[in-house]
């Protein structure tokens, strides 16, 4: 095994990223899209087990087919701090969203073996496979196996082809991917910011205070399908109409209310549309989300009051499915003190700021205290093609989980 060269870490973390992010370990010849479960998903597992390997640790997949890598402390079966992300992507992803986080993981466990250190705790790295949500109607299903907050129910599935996510796992044995709350001491996640804010600030790295509460909709409008050159416009019940009323309904309700609301419609569907129909049927997603669920959960109830007004007037049937509902999640207040010692010592400003995206991390709060570290990257822009960041912030945010991970080992010292 070639000893990895710990000062480089950095930059072959973020190399990584963009080695990831082309077949075959993308679904897609256009860009990235990888989902979980995909052909690109275990190829890219493949690898990723690999650099898990070459770093030094011992590698496993759970039930829920997240991929594990565990490098022991001075007593063996020791608890463990988990390193994580996701390896999975939405679909024309940028490279780093996700697996940043997982080759950062790895870079910090490749420099403790490099210098043979045992720590008082384990160190594990989580390659969670379906935080994004972008195959089957669900999100976050793997890291909440292993938070033991997955209801069965989320795995009965199917993605847009009619994979059944049960044609593809035992579901039977999924909740199995459980980890007990004695087995982990703490959670970090390295993460994009995917926002303006620190590049604003002219700053690497931030320091997470929380992730942002959500709520997640299916929209079903049945109307009455006809046809286009023959039907007065006094006589449709337009489906596609509806929606779009109802989009601008959304953003109207989320651009009156505080600047951390949002709402989006990211997909919309017209089975069967045609340039000559009047469309029948539509559906659409609703993503609503605040730093305070209390006015994310206002918000969502004056939209979806809305959307009930609008389908009267226009005589729409009306379906209204709750596919999740995260609440916020603050980072814990010890590790982020951990974060902004470390932040000071690797020589940067420690800066916090909350997170509107969201982030296994939020999952795991349920099982352990979590903490997360925010790089820069260009422009803020994420969840695109686009995405950017530089190898030296990534060696900034390597130096500061280094620390990190030091200074929780002195706190975890026996007295
Ligand atoms: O939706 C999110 O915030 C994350 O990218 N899954
Ligand atoms: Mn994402
Ligand atoms: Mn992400």
């Amino acid at each position: 095994m070639v000893a990895l060269d710990p000062r480089r870490g950095g930059a072959r973390a973020v190399a990584r990223c963009e080695a990831l992010a082309v077949p075959p370990y993308s679904d897609s010849a256009e860009g990235l899209t990888r989902t979980y479960l995909s052909p690109a998903y275990h190829a890219a597992q493949e690898q990723v087990a690999a650099w898990m390997a070459e770093a030094g640790m011992s590698v496993r997949r759970d039930a829920a087919a997240n991929l594990i890598g565990r490098y022991e402390g001075r007593e063996a079966g020791a608890a463990a701090l988990v390193i994580g992300s996701h390896i999975d992507s939405v679909r024309g992803a940028g490279a780093y969203d996700g697996p940043l986080g997982i080759t950062l993981g790895i870079e910090a466990v490749a420099a403790l073996a490099a210098s043979g250190t045992r720590l008082p705790f384990a160190v594990e790295v989580y390659a969670f496979g379906d935080e994004e949500g972008s195959r089957f109607p669900a999100a976050m299903l793997t890291s909440r196996a292993v938070a033991g907050t997955l209801d069965p129910v989320a795995l009965d599935v199917r993605d847009r082809e009619g994979v059944a996510l049960g044609d593809l796992l035992d579901l039977a044995a999924y909740p199995s991917a459980r980890r007990a709350a004695g087995e982990i001491i703490a959670y970090l996640e390295a993460h994009i910011e995917q926002g303006p804010v620190l590049e604003a600030e002219g700053l690497a790295l931030g320091t997470v205070t929380g992730i942002a509460a959500q709520l997640r909709f299916e929209i079903g409008l049945s109307g009455t399908a006809g046809h286009a050159g023959t039907t007065a416009m006094g006589l449709r019940r337009d489906a596609i109409a509806g929606m779009a009323e109802m989009v601008l309904a959304a953003e109207a309700v989320a651009t009156a209310g505080p600047p951390d609301l949002v709402a989006t419609v990211g997909v919309v569907e017209v089975p069967s549309g045609a340039a000559n129909v009047i469309a029948g049927r539509s559906r659409f997603t609703l993503d609503v989300r605040a730093g305070d669920a209390t006015v994310r959960d206002k918000a969502a109830d004056e939209i979806l009051r809305r959307f009930r007004t609008i389908a009267g007037r226009r005589d729409l049937g009306l379906s209204v499915r709750q596919v999740h509902d995260l609440p916020a999640s603050p980072c814990d207040e010890a590790l982020m003190d951990l974060l902004d010692a470390a932040t000071a010592e690797a020589g940067h400003r420690p800066f916090r700021l909350v997170s509107g995206a969201g982030h296994d991390a939020m999952i795991m709060a349920a099982l352990c205290p979590t903490a997360m570290l925010f790089l820069r990257c260009k422009g803020g822009v994420s969840h695109n093609p686009a995405e950017h960041v530089e190898p030296a912030d990534a060696e900034a945010a390597l130096a500061v989980m280094s620390a990190f991970i030091r200074h929780l080992g002195a706190k975890c010292e026996p007295a």
